[in-house]
C-alpha cells in the first residue's frame, strides 16, 4: 500500500465494505435471498388475479337511492316531463311562492329503490309565472301517447288554471301498489 492519506483512507473504506460484506454473506445466507425473491416473483404474479370491486360505488359514486331531488334520475321522477320545482324556489311537494298546483294533472307509476315498492306519483304543473328554466327533465317510463291524457306528460296541465302559464312541476305520491 501507498503512503499518502488518500491511499490510506480509500484502504480504510475497501476493508470496511469488505468486512460488511463478508458478516451479511454470513447472516443472511443464499437460501434465504432465493427465497424472498421466489415469493417477490409469485406474489407479483398472483396479486393482479385477485378479486377486486370495479362496481361504480367502490368507485365512490353515489348509488341511485341516494340522488336528491334536484336530479332528473330521482327515482320519483320517473314519468315527469318539465322543470323541477326543487330548482325553482319551491319543493318536490310544493309550488314556488306566486304558482298554484294545476287542477288537473298526469300520473306515472315509479319504483322506490329503497323498498322496491311501485308508486303512483300525481305530476302536477305549477302555474301562474311563466316557464322556470331550470332543471329539465324528461323521463317518460310507461309514458302513453296523447289520447290516454292521463298518463301523458307532454301537455301543459295548467290548461284548466287562470292564469295558464306553466312554472314548473311538482311530484306528490298519490298512492303504493298492493
Ligand atoms: N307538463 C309539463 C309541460 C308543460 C308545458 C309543455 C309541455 C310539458
Amino acid at each position: 500500500m501507498s503512503g499518502d492519506p488518500v491511499s490510506k483512507l480509500m484502504g480504510v473504506f475497501d476493508r470496511v465494505a469488505e468486512n460488511a460484506a463478508r458478516k451479511s454473506a454470513q447472516m443472511i445466507g443464499r437460501r434465504s435471498v432465493l427465497s424472498s425473491l421466489g415469493k417477490i416473483l409469485v406474489g407479483g404474479a398472483v396479486l393482479p388475479m385477485l378479486p377486486f370491486d370495479r362496481s361504480a360505488r367502490a368507485q365512490g359514486a353515489s348509488p341511485a337511492s341516494e340522488k336528491t331531488d334536484t336530479d332528473c334520475d330521482y327515482w320519483r321522477y320517473c314519468a315527469l316531463d318539465g322543470f323541477l320545482c326543487s330548482c325553482c324556489g319551491g319543493s318536490i311537494t310544493s309550488c314556488p311562492p306566486g304558482t298554484e298546483p294545476s287542477t288537473v294533472t298526469w300520473v306515472g307509476t315509479c319504483q322506490n329503490p329503497k323498498d322496491g315498492k311501485d308508486y303512483m306519483v300525481s305530476y302536477n304543473d305549477c302555474c301562474g309565472k311563466t316557464t322556470c328554466g331550470r332543471c329539465l327533465c324528461n323521463s317518460n317510463v310507461r309514458e302513453r301517447p296523447g289520447y290516454l291524457l292521463g298518463v301523458h306528460n307532454d301537455i301543459n296541465w295548467c290548461m284548466a288554471n287562470q292564469p295558464s302559464m306553466y312554472h314548473c312541476t311538482v311530484s306528490v305520491i298519490v298512492g303504493v301498489a298492493g
